[in-house]
């Protein structure tokens, strides 16, 4: 089975450590989960090609070179990059950082991702749909799309197992 190492990024509280836990033990909890970032975690993703292996990385703090040690960008697949959809200043930094991601990283596939979407309404899902670059609206808490988020990686492109 295929490998594929992937990178939750974003700013501190967007819900990095709290998707990544929907995603890997479907559960969710209210407090500020720990942020298992020395190693990753696999899990497989069923697609119409077959089963394929996503190791997930969960990364503490900010998109930044300096920050965010160069070893973690070594071998990285897919990138999804999180903001909180009910925090500006989260959303404002959007460009700026998927911009230094795809300075970093080229190829890889990169998702932008603005969770907490329990907390919008429908009208201010779709305003801030229209003002800012967003993939998907994720919730961490109700489970929202979150399968579809990590699926997609895998089924955008079939650059599968890089090295
Ligand atoms: N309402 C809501 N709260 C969330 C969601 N995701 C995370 N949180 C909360 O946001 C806070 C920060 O989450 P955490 O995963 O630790 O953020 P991280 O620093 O990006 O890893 C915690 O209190 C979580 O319970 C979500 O989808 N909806
Ligand atoms: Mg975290």
């Amino acid at each position: 089975m295929v490998t594929n190492k992937v990178l939750l990024v974003g700013n501190l509280g967007v819900g990095k450590s709290a998707l990544f836990h929907r995603f890997i033990e479907n559960e969710f909890s209210e407090q500020y989960l720990t942020t298992m970032t020395k190693h990753c975690v696999t899990k497989s993703v069923n697609t119409n090609t077959g089963n394929i292996e996503l190791c997930l990385v969960d990364t503490a703090g900010e998109v930044d070179a300096k920050k965010l040690p160069i070893r973690y960008w070594s071998k990285v697949y897919a990138v999804v990059y999180v903001v909180d959809a009910t925090r500006r200043t989260t959303l404002d930094s959007i460009a700026s950082d998927v911009e230094f991601i795809r300075s970093v990283l080229p190829n890889a596939v990169i998702k932008v991702v603005a969770n907490k979407s329990d907390l919008l309404s429908p009208k201010s899902k779709a305003q801030l749909a229209s003002c800012y670059t967003i993939d998907f609206f994720t919730s961490a808490k109700t489970g929202e799309r979150v399968k579809d988020l990590f699926k997609s990686l895998v089924e955008v492109s079939s650059k599968v197992g890089q090295e």
